[in-house]
């Protein structure tokens, strides 16, 4: 019978890119999608016309149950959150409630349906799934923030610099209790930036991207952007969402950091994003500083080893492959006449 996999953040960048891998793997794939009428659904829907949808919230424990109970899955990835690290002092109370309490709601949820029980005392509770149910965590490296060391690896202490970072953190350590607390297979993968043509626009990537087509095309005369001295590790979302599924049929239970090993700046994005389409820069990038952070994370730069040794997981896109490749599609978009800001259109 065919794996089933649920997945919350069905319509975010790596919900489409997982269901796509796991859809050619075989399995039975469930959307969790939030909202009576999510337009981000029916653009999920067009390309991906195989995955079935479930709805529920990660701010309501109820309907995450009930998630759970009709789809009885084999394998839970937990990618819903607030992502958009500026919108977390915004809305830091949401953040927390979504992108951290979201995830105890989820392995709560999964618990209650495995029929696992708090402890002797407490007595069995009913099983209304049969099997174990396998749950992966989508933990950043701005969990790291102000880094300690670089690279990175699965020991780096913490200090993240913004409620996202905090959120995710208490996300991942729970994932950790509820695997010690339990015997549950939940996992979190240490994901470093990923970015690819369905790529939010407010991303710094696909805003570069984007900016670069409209000026290309004409609609625009500049791009402004904030802290150009930022360094990342950038990679693509694709092959980014392979280790996910690599975590969950490990033989055993442990958390990943994921990331190429190579860092560049903001400037350098910029530099190789319009390079690709033929112009110069420096003509066109105007830094604004309403668009810096309260609190940055200067750098941040992968050591995957551990994923490369256990999981045998390698990134395929480089740095220079992904810029293009996002330079490219947005051209397209803008010459087909699609609207990004309406969300339409994913390639
Ligand atoms: P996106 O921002 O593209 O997608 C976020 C998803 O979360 C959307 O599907 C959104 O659905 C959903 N969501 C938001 N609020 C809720 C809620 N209350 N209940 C249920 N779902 C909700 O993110 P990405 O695809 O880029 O990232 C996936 C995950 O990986 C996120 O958790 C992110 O924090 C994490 N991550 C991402 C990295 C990256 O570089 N992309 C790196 C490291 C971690 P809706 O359409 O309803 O808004
Ligand atoms: P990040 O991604 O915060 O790393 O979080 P983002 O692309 O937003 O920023 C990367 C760096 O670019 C600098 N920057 C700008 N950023 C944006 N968005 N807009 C600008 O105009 C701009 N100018 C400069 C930022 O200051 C920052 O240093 C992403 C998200 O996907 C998270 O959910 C995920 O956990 C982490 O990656 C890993």
């Amino acid at each position: 019978m065919a794996r089933r996999a649920l997945i919350t953040g069905i319509t975010g960048q790596d919900g489409s890119y997982l269901a796509e891998h796991l859809l050619e793997q075989g399995y039975e794939v469930w959307g969790l999608a939030r909202g009576q009428a999510n337009p981000r659904v029916s653009r999920m829907r067009k390309l991906l016309s195989d995955v079935q949808v479930v709805r529920g919230d990660l701010l309501d424990q109820g309907s995450l149950i009930s998630a759970v109970e009709r789809v009885q899955p084999d394998e839970v990835y937990n990618l819903g959150a607030i992502s958009f690290v500026p919108m977390s002092w915004e809305q830091a109370e949401l953040t927390a409630e979504v992108t951290g309490m979201g995830v105890l709601r989820m392995l709560e949820a999964i618990r209650v349906c495995s029929g696992v029980s708090r402890g002797a005392s407490a007595g069995s509770s009913a099983q209304i799934c049969s099997g174990q149910i396998r749950f992966y965590q989508a933990s950043s490296s701005e969990m790291f923030g102000q880094v300690s060391e670089t690279p990175q690896t699965e020991r780096t202490a913490f200090h993240p610099r913004s409620p996202y970072g905090v959120a995710k953190a208490y996300g991942h350590f729970l994932t950790q209790n509820y695997r010690e607390s339990y015997g549950m297979f939940a996992v979190s993968g240490i994901l470093f930036n990923h970015e690819s043509p369905r790529r939010g626009a407010e991303f710094v990537t696909r805003k570069v991207s984007l900016g670069v087509a409209r000026i290309k095309l004409g609609l625009a005369t500049e791009l402004r952007l904030g802290n150009l001295e930022a360094r990342r590790d950038w990679g693509f979302a694709g092959d980014y969402v392979k280790a996910m599924h690599l975590m969950l049929r490990a033989g055993n239970p442990e958390d990943y950091v994921i990331g190429t090993g190579r860092m560049k700046s903001v400037r350098e994005l910029v530099d190789a994003a319009f390079s690709a389409a033929g112009l110069d820069w420096e003509r066109y990038v105007v830094t604004d500083q309403a668009l810096h952070r309260p609190a940055e994370v200067d750098l941040l730069c992968a050591d995957p080893k551990k994923a490369r040794a256990q999981l045998g997981w390698e990134p395929r896109v480089s740095f220079d492959e992904l810029v293009a490749m996002m330079v490219e599609s947005d051209l397209r978009l803008l010459t087909d006449g699609g609207d990004p800001d309406q969300d339409s259109s994913w390639p």
